[in-house]
């Protein structure tokens, strides 16, 4: 594989500082290091450069640094676009809304491709607010509600050239949704695997349902990582925890079940503020989960079929 790593600095889609040494916090954990251990090329992109803020302004007085999220989104879409022309783009938040660049960036290569976009939303939260349901004003609240085509976002955002159908989203891990959002994801038909669907049927049974229908369809498939989606006590070096996150074992098995696919074409790992953890440890968990989904098995790589 020929992996493409590209840094996305942000993070005004939050209420504090931390999240735009994620990029760096993820290199000096060793992530190239750890890919070209399991045989890949690796090639690092450095840092995308947002263009000049964009002077727009919403009713939803609690909508925050609109200008600065409207400039990375243009930014981060057009780098993502380039980037899908072949190999595979990892891009290092950031705090979750760079998602709305990767997804409109990529979205619009798969179409040119010809092939559907399938997006796997692994987080405590399904980002689906709209600038005017969010309460909190963080716009990394709506990534996936922009880059899925609910109103309000024209005027505001960069236009998303191809849209990501909805029915082709599933949300993994969620349990912390706002009552505009569920609303929202069920009209839509997004995929809801929450944590205690997690506690019911395991993650793999869930995983492998939501991979079928990318099988069936041929199609791409995004995986959007947000660290919150692991639990606090596993991965504390994150703004936005929610108690009752997924396990370290069930978070690895996840990205190994990822890997076999073969239908993993990009990826975002995304939330990780640096001055929130223990010692690096959370970076080093992220770094070791992208080495599951590149292919690191507990016995080796060899041994995987046995
Ligand atoms: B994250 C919340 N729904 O809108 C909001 O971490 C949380 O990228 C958003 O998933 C969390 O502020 C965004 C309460
Ligand atoms: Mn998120
Ligand atoms: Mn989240
Ligand atoms: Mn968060």
């Amino acid at each position: 594989m020929h992996c493409k790593i590209i840094g996305a600095p942000v993070e005004v889609g939050t209420d504090r500082i931390g999240c735009a040494l994620g990029p760096q916090a993820l290199r000096a954990a060793g992530l190239r290091e750890a890919l070209e251990a399991l045989g890949h090329v690796v090639e690092d992109l450095g840092d995308i450069v947002p263009d000049a803020p964009v002077p727009v302004s919403h009713p939803n007085a609690a909508v925050r640094h609109l200008p600065a999220i409207a400039a990375w989104t243009a930014a981060i879409a057009e780098a993502s676009f380039r980037a899908g022309d072949s190999g595979f783009p990892i891009f290092l938040g950031g705090d979750h809304s760079i998602s709305a660049g990767t997804l409109a960036g990529l979205s619009r290569r798969a179409a040119e491709r010809g092939r559907p976009l399938f997006v796997l939303w692994i987080d405590a939260h399904p980002d689906f607010h709209t600038l005017d349901t969010t309460t909190s004003g963080n716009l990394h609240g709506v990534p996936l509600a922009y880059a899925c085509g609910r109103p309000g976002f024209a005027g505001y955002l960069p236009p998303v050239e191809a849209l990501i159908d909805p029915k082709r989203v599933c949300t993994l891990g969620i349990r912390s949704v706002d009552p505009a959002e569920q609303a929202a994801l069920a009209d839509a038909g997004v995929m809801t695997c929450d944590m205690s669907a997690i506690d019911r049927h395991g993650i793999a049974v869930l995983i492998e349902r939501f991979l079928e229908r990318a099988r069936r369809e041929n199609g791409l498939l995004h995986v959007s990582l947000d660290v919150d989606f692991l639990d606090p006590a596993v991965a504390p070096a994150v703004g936005t925890t929610v108690p009752g996150g997924a396990t370290f074992r069930e978070a690895h098995l996840a990205m190994e079940l990822l890997h076999e696919s073969n239908l993993v074409t990009s990826l975002d790992i995304v939330e990780l503020n640096p001055l929130l953890d223990d010692q690096g440890r959370t970076a080093a968990l992220m770094v070791d989960l992208a080495g599951s989904l590149f292919g690191r098995r507990i016995l080796g790589r060899a041994a995987q079929a046995a």
